[in-house]
Order: structure tokens, then sequence, then C-alpha cells
């Protein structure tokens, strides 16, 4: 068979496509691919049919869920392009692209300017220090405005934005792209697919505007180089060669962020974008090695991204099809792969071999007969492979920097439809969570419950959709129980006796009491003071067991009780009738008898949240925080956002992330961790008391 074509290192660049959900990613993928020629027809999101957004419940959804692959050759250089989702709750999967590129296109709608999605994304790729391009998308839409987005970057995100295009004509009137570089002008031609365009001279009229914003630019580039701004003060003009060379440096350090503009719908500027990626992006080889640990040792070893190395790669994302299987999709770190290749996992030693080494074309693969350092791949039914892992070769096992992906928080309970469904939860729920490490799921025994955690309740049903389709496991989302205590907050004592004649022989035992609050999470303790033998030692661990047992149906409404000593200093038996059983029966009425004495409180899980906000919503979230009986702890303004810590009751915290969405636009979000246990207040406890019972006369 014919193998997909190679590339060594210098010619692959790896680019991440980021933004806010809806700013033109996915399009921006599709027009690329299809102008560069690696994509036969143009797909459409509104259809169904864009390259990186294949599965059903994209389709159905409207949005990409998913980190996806897909790439295109421009002027010999493959560009490998990862589309992402905006949408905060599939977030691992950005971050897994993230992990993987070399530099990043921020996708900025000419209508809607910076978002907030935008603003997060800037700060992963500023974090991984990943060098960057801004891409103006949809300049062709109504009251499209390439001036307001970039003032608007400039403010918001970076100063260091510098535009290397300028658009002709915007909105419906948007016809061209003037090249600040190149002083030339692509007029393109309406009704073509793939952006056919005509190279003119600046036009006359346009000759003012151009002149202004290529001072700009060839002043920023001046300030990156001394010998370039001595130039420049002396001739008043850097030539082409040097100023691309200058950005080059500038984009690679971070000192430059060129922007680009363009319409995906029309495919008008993907040619010059196509052109500034291979130009301007780092190869693998500039972008440097990583470090990496040996398997089983302290000792790290860096790895260079070149075929002489030996061969490391990192699973960034590991996805399954039905009739597919599991496919694993890794980049190559370090030297180079073959196809048939054995090699080892560096976290769990087995050994794989990369059969059908492939390509990645969203939903297509093409065979590759090799891989070299810094390109993409993927690979299918791998026998023991996670995200997260590394593939290396069998002579030097090593392990590579993980993705960090974020802790789910935002729990649901989940219940089979049916029985069978019910049955089969066990085996596809960590399916699930191999697939996508943000999502996790297991059985809690205290609440009786399977619980469901994910990144947000989008999240979380787009993992249910997906279960049912892949493994026909049907289940529906509630509400979690919320895992409620009890506790005593005064001591008392008193008597528990269990006397029973009927017949043959009888039932006898008999002990006094006391009960005594301990410090929350200080947990239960049993004391025995019982002096000169008033219950026989054999019988006192029975007086423990029953008491025990009592604690944990609870006094008030059926919580288990904690955080109590319990002290047995009297009591008496009988020769013939008493037992083991007969004293823990006595020692669960005394429990139940002297708890009811004890003040006792229901006890409530308190989480500690962490919101942040853009300042103009400070207030609807407080007033919002209040009714959900929260505790401000504090408050960090920084930059017009302010970051806010609250202990809130996790039952006031069900579907919290929606209406913070609400209440913000979406321009907040929040982390989540457990704090401790409070008692619930009076005023509620008749509510928890009330649905409590419900829940037992239901079960
Ligand atoms: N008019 C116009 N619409 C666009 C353009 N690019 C994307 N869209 C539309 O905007 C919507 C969101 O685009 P999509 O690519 O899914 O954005 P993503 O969420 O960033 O991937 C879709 O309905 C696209 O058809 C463009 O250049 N012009
Ligand atoms: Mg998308």
């Amino acid at each position: 068979m014919a193998f997909a074509k190679e590339y060594t290192t210098d010619k692959i660049r790896n680019v991440v496509v980021l933004g806010h959900g809806g700013a033109g990613k996915t399009s921006l993928i599709d027009a690329l691919c299809y102008t560069a020629g690696s994509s036969r027809r143009k797909g459409n999101v509104s259809e169904g049919n864009a390259l990186t957004m294949y599965t059903p419940e994209e389709a159905s959804h409207g949005i990409s869920l998913q980190c996806a692959p897909a790439f295109c050759e421009y002027s010999g250089a493959k560009i490998n392009l990862l589309d992402t989702p905006g949408f905060m709750d599939f977030v691992g999967e950005t971050l897994a692209a993230i992990r993987v590129a070399d530099s990043a296109v921020i996708v900025v709608s000419a209508t809607s300017g910076v978002e907030v999605g935008t603003e997060t994304v800037w700060e992963y790729a500023e974090d991984r220090g990943l060098p960057r391009f801004f891409f103006v998308s949809m300049m062709d839409k109504e009251h499209a405005s390439f001036e307001r987005v970039y003032q608007d970057i400039k403010a918001r995100l970076t100063e260091k934005v510098v535009p290397v295009e300028i658009p002709i004509g915007e909105g419906p009137d948007f016809r061209g792209i003037i090249n600040l570089f190149s002083e030339r002008a692509h007029i393109y031609k309406a009704g073509t697919e793939k952006g056919e365009y005509d190279e003119v001279d600046v036009p006359e009229e346009l000759q003012a505007k151009f002149e202004k914003w290529e001072t700009e630019l060839q002043e920023t580039l001046a300030t990156t180089d001394e010998a370039l701004l001595d130039r420049y003060l002396e001739e008043g003009k850097i030539t082409r060669e040097e100023a691309v060379e200058a950005m080059h440096k500038g984009v690679a350090s971070g000192d430059i962020v060129p922007l680009f503009c363009g319409s995906a719908e029309h495919s008008y500027g993907m040619q010059a974008l196509l052109r500034g990626l291979v130009e301007l992006c780092p190869s693998p080889a500039e972008a440097g090695g990583e470090m990496a640990r040996r398997a089983g040792m302290e000792e790290e070893v860096h790895l260079s991204p070149s075929d002489d190395e030996t061969f490391s790669a990192l699973i960034y994302k590991t996805a399954s099809e039905p009739r597919i299987g599991e496919m694993s999709y890794f980049r190559v770190v370090s030297g180079s792969v073959s196809n048939g290749q054995e090699v080892k996992n560096g976290e769990r030693g087995s050994i794989e071999k990369l059969n059908h080494l492939s390509i990645a074309m969203g939903k297509d693969r093409f065979e590759v007969a090799k891989l070299h350092a810094g390109d993409l791949g993927v690979v299918a039914k791998l026998k023991s492979a996670h995200t997260n892992d590394t593939l290396c070769d069998i002579s030097r096992p090593v392990i590579l920097e993980k993705i960090d992906f974020p802790k789910p928080e935002i729990a649901m309970a989940i219940l089979g439809e049916g029985r069978g469904d019910e049955d089969k939860l066990g085996v596809v729920l960590p399916k699930l969570h191999e697939e996508d490490p943000t999502f996790q799921a297991e059985f809690d025994p205290e609440l009786h419950q399977t619980i469901a955690r994910g990144l947000g309740e989008l999240h979380l049903a787009v993992q249910m959709e997906r279960m049912k389709r892949k493994y026909g496991v049907a289940v529906h989302m509630e509400q979690p129980k919320i895992g409620y205590r009890e506790t005593i907050t005064k001591e008392a004592k008193g008597q528990g006796r269990h006397k029973k004649q009927s017949g043959g022989r009888g039932q006898f035992g008999d002990c006094w009491i006391r009960l005594k609050p301990r410090p929350a999470g200080a947990g239960y303790e049993f004391v025995s003071a019982i002096k000169g033998g008033v219950i026989p030692t054999k019988y006192v661990p029975s007086v423990d067991r029953g008491i025990q047992e009592a604690a944990a149906r609870g006094v008030l409404a059926g919580f288990k009780c904690v955080d109590f000593e319990a002290e047995c200093y009297d009591g008496s038996y009988h020769a013939v009738d008493s037992s083991d059983i007969a004293f823990k029966l006595a020692g669960s009425a005394a429990f139940r008898n002297v708890a009811a004495n004890c003040r006792p409180v229901i006890l409530e899980p308190i989480i500690e949240i962490t919101v942040t906000t853009p300042d103009d919503y400070l207030g609807d979230i407080m007033s919002d925080m209040n009714q959900r009986r929260g505790k401000v702890l504090g408050m960090e303004p920084a930059a017009g956002r302010t970051t806010v810590k609250a202990l809130v009751p996790e039952a006031e915290l069900y579907k919290y992330s929606t209406s913070l969405r609400a209440i913000t636009q979406g321009r907040a979000h929040h982390s989540r961790s457990f704090s401790g246990y409070e008692a619930v207040p009076e005023q509620e406890v008749h509510k928890v008391i009330a649905a409590s019972k419900e829940a037992a006369a239901v079960s």
C-alpha cells in the first residue's frame, strides 16, 4: 500500500487553534485544509460535516466537544492543526491539545471581540509559553470591525499584538487583504470556494491606511533588535526578509503576537495565514526538547526533538469508537518511530506493537511508514495504554510530563434506566474515565448512589450520551443525595436494657452509658469503665457494637451519628439469659435513649468554593451566595477581576455552574473543594428531616 507522505522535523508545525466557543475555530481549520488541498470537500459546522467535528454528540449539540487533529501542507511544510472546544466543560481536551502544540492561533470573532473564553485560553497559552498568533475571524459578517477587535486585544490581552495584514472592506464588503510585509494586496474573486485572488498593488484609496499600519509594524519590529533599529532609523524601512526573520524571533520569544484576519466562510485570508504559520511558527526542533524522567528512577533526562534521539511519545488523547476500538493519539517528542515497531509503555512496562501507524485527519486516518520527531500520530488497539502514558524505546523507558487535567468537581447521581443498564455501569464507567480523565464515577456506599463527576453539567450529559451510543447503556441523572451526618453537642447518660422472657431461655442485657461530644472529625471512641465484673468482660465489646449499629442509623433523621465518645460505666447480667446478642441490643437501646438527650444536630457537608469573576458581576454573585447560605472568607481583586472564596453548604450548590453562567454570561468560573461538616441551621433542619423521611418511604 502507499503510505502517506513523511515530513522531517524541520518541516513540521504543530499549531493548536484556541478561542471562545463559536469564534470560528472549527470553520477555520476546515477552510485552511480545504484551501491547502489536504481536504477535498469544504465542510460546514452547521451542516455537521466539518473536518474536525465528526462525532454524533458534536453534531447534535452543534459545538466542538473534543480535541481533534487535522493537517495540511503549505510550501513543503506540514501544519498539524489541533481543533479544541471553546466551552469550559471540555477544557481537559483543550489542555491536552495545548500540551502537544508548539504554537497557538487564537481565533477572535470580528463581531464579538475578546470574550471570556479568549481570556482563558490566552492565559493557558501564556502559562505554557506558547508562541501565539491572533486570527480575526468572520470578517465577512455584518458589523465586523477589524480595528475594534485589534484595540480590544490590545486593551484586554496584550500590548504585543501587531497586525501583519489589514482587511479591504469589512462585513459584506470584505473582499481582500493587504499584506504589510509584501506591500501587495489580495483581492478575492467572489464565489470561488478556495479563495482565489488577484494579487495587485495596494489600491490608491487605501494607501494612507496602509502606511499607518505598515509604520506600526516596522516600528514594532525595529524595537526587537538593535541592528534592525539602526537600519530602520537610517533607511526608514526594513526589508521583507529582515522583517520575517525579526518576526519569527519575536514570535518565538513571545515579544510579538502577529495578527491575521479573514473569513473561513469564503476562504478569504487562508493562504496568507498558511504562509504566516509556515514562516513564523517554530518547528518542533526550534521549540526545543523537554525533560523527562527515566522510568522507575528519579533521574531526569533531556530529550531533544531529533531523529537521532531515542524514541518517546506522549499519548494526549484516547478515544474509542464502535468497530474501530480504542485509538491512541500521540506526539512524538523525541526520536522517530516506524510502522509496526515495538515500543514500551514507560508507565506500565508493557510492550506494544504500533501496527498501522497513522496520521489523523478528523475522523480519517492515513497510514505512514515512519513518523519523525515532533510529528503527531495515531494508532489503534494498543493493549493497555491510556491518556498521559508515554510510549518509548524499549531500551530506554522514560516518562514524559503529563497533561495537568483539572479535577472533576461537578457531581450527579446516575441511575440505569433498567436493571441491565445498572449492572453494566461498573464496566462502562471506567472506560469513559480512560478516554476522558476529567470524568470520574464510582459507587458511593454511604449515599447508595453511583456518583459521576465532571467539569460541568453539559460535560456529564454528553458523557451519558456517549455511553448510550457506544455501549448501549441508558441512564438518567439526578441530583446526588447529600451526605448528611449527625452528631451530639451535649453530654448525657442513661440506661439500655434488653429483657425477653418467652418460653424457654430468656435474653438479658443491661448497660449504663455516658455519651460525650468529640471534636469534628475526631471520630467515635468507646471507653469501658466497667468495674467488678458487673458486665462480664466478654460481653463489653457487644455493647460497643450495639452502640455503633444504632449510631449508624442516626438519632434525628437516619444519618450516621459521628464524633462522640461512649463510656460504658455500669450494668448487670444474668448467669443464664445473658448473651452477646442481648448485650448488643442493650447497647443499641442505650444509645437511642441517651443520644436523644444529647442535643443532637444534623451536620451538612460544606464546600469551599473559589469564584473568579469580572468585577461587574461581583454584587450579583455575592447576593446569590447569600441566598445559598454562603459565608465569604475573602476577596482578592486583580486587574478587573475578583476572586471570591466562600464556604457554602453542598446542598445549596446543585447546578451552581449553570446559575453562575446565567448571572455572568459565562464570564465567571468556579472551583470547589470539600471543607468539612457544619451543623444544619435550625430553620433548615425540618426540611432535611422531611426529605430524609420521604426518601426512606420511597426505598
Ligand atoms: N459568516 C461567517 N460565519 C462563520 C465564519 N466562520 C465560522 N462561522 C460560523 O460561526 C459558527 C461557529 O463557528 P465554529 O467554527 O463552529 O466556531 P468554534 O466554536 O470556534 O469552532 C458556525 O455557525 C459557523 O458556520 C466566517 O468566517 N463567516
Ligand atoms: Mg469548534
